[in-house]
């Protein structure tokens, strides 16, 4: 009983205390707001802000995931996660509250890379170093300490040389392709830059053709009903790229309820981006050809950066992370392995 009279006696602090946030002080003229005290954060942790994207994929559940379990109490951080919510506005606003709230550093995952330039120049302008990871941002690399991702064009051009291996071993290497390409997030640098990898080595190939290149957003939801329109105007195509597995996984679905085979004992070619274990899960039932790992695991190379510039150590602007290509042939030596 006492706990809860104790309990119930928090709940109505806490309710004046929030009645006393943002309170309107009028002082005869203008309205004054009279905002909640500044956070007050434990020094004796370092603590981080994180402004993700949102939950489009399940590529991102897994780089969610991953700075819980690398920026912890018992590692000494206060990690303050942002869930951007796919939108780009938010997470702009995001950065300015948390260099309001005076956190040590601030981590930035940009759904776009636009639209940056004026909460970095503010950051920096406060002292509080940025780190930037997964996509970029179009702004002016002097405004943030280091980028963490992956080489986004190499692994489009990942994406081709398995697709040029595949022909060859079937010996159909001079074979004339329709290839349909599903993109992502308009603006996201890794749509950009798979794309760009795409088209470069596709490129090469004269009897090659892109029948259609829609945009999915990443989402197994709009893969889906984007596949549904593509396939009223294109029935027939050899090769499905898409931009990640939920896409496909997606796409998948209406070539199914549209009768269209696919997969590695013919039919439409398959070949996606991420590598989920669900990805795994489909090439060993034939239905993917392949898929370029796109590792999500990035939050021990920002801690990693974040430590070396606590003991004055230089970071590097750009940080690669290492990725392998998993297909129907050699999947099955990892698949027992996958974290996500
Ligand atoms: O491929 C996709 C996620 O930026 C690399 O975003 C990331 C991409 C990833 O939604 O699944």
């Amino acid at each position: 009983m006492k706990k809860f009279s104790l309990c119930l006696t928090i709940c109505i602090l806490g309710i004046l205390l929030l009645a006393g946030c943002g309170q309107t002080q009028t002082s005869g003229k203008e309205k004054v707001l009279e905002r909640a005290p500044q956070a007050q954060y434990d020094d004796a942790y370092i603590t981080v802000g994180f402004v993700q994207t949102g939950k489009e994929s399940d590529w991102r559940d897994a780089n969610t995931n991953d700075y819980f379990t690398v920026f912890t109490k018992e590692e000494g951080y206060n990690l303050i996660y942002v869930d951007g919510n796919s939108d780009s506005d938010r997470q702009v606003k995001a950065v300015y509250d948390l260099i309001a709230q005076g956190v040590d550093y601030i981590i930035i995952d940009p759904i776009v890379e636009d639209g940056w330039e004026e909460a970095l120049c503010l950051a920096k302008e406060k002292g509080i170093p940025v780190l930037i990871v997964d996509r970029k941002v179009s702004a002016d690399p002097s405004l943030y300490k280091c980028w963490i991702g992956s080489d986004f064009n190499g692994e489009g051009r990942k994406a081709i040389n398995f697709l040029e291996e595949y022909l060859e071993k079937s010996g159909r290497e001079n074979d004339k392709l329709n290839i349909v390409i599903l993109e992502g997030t308009k603006g996201a640098t890794a749509a950009i830059g798979r794309t760009e990898g795409l088209k470069s080595e596709i490129e090469k190939h004269p009897n090659w053709k892109i029948a259609a290149m829609e945009c999915a957003n990443f989402t197994q939801g709009e893969g889906n009903v984007v596949m549904e329109e593509i396939l009223k105007k294109h029935p027939k195509f050899d090769v499905l790229i898409s931009e990640n597995d939920n896409m496909m996984f997606g796409a998948m679905n209406a070539m199914d309820q549209a009768g269209v085979g696919y997969g590695v004992d013919g039919g439409v070619i398959t070949i996606s981006f991420d590598a989920l274990r669900e990805a795994f899960v489909k090439m060993d039932e034939g239905k993917l050809c392949a898929s370029v790992e796109c590792n999500p695991l990035i939050a021990k190379y920002a801690r990693k950066a974040i430590e070396d510039m606590e003991s004055g150590k230089a970071v590097a602007a750009d940080i690669y992370i290492p990725e392998k290509v998993f297909t129907y042939e050699n999947y099955a030596d990892y698949m027992d392995s996958r974290k996500y």
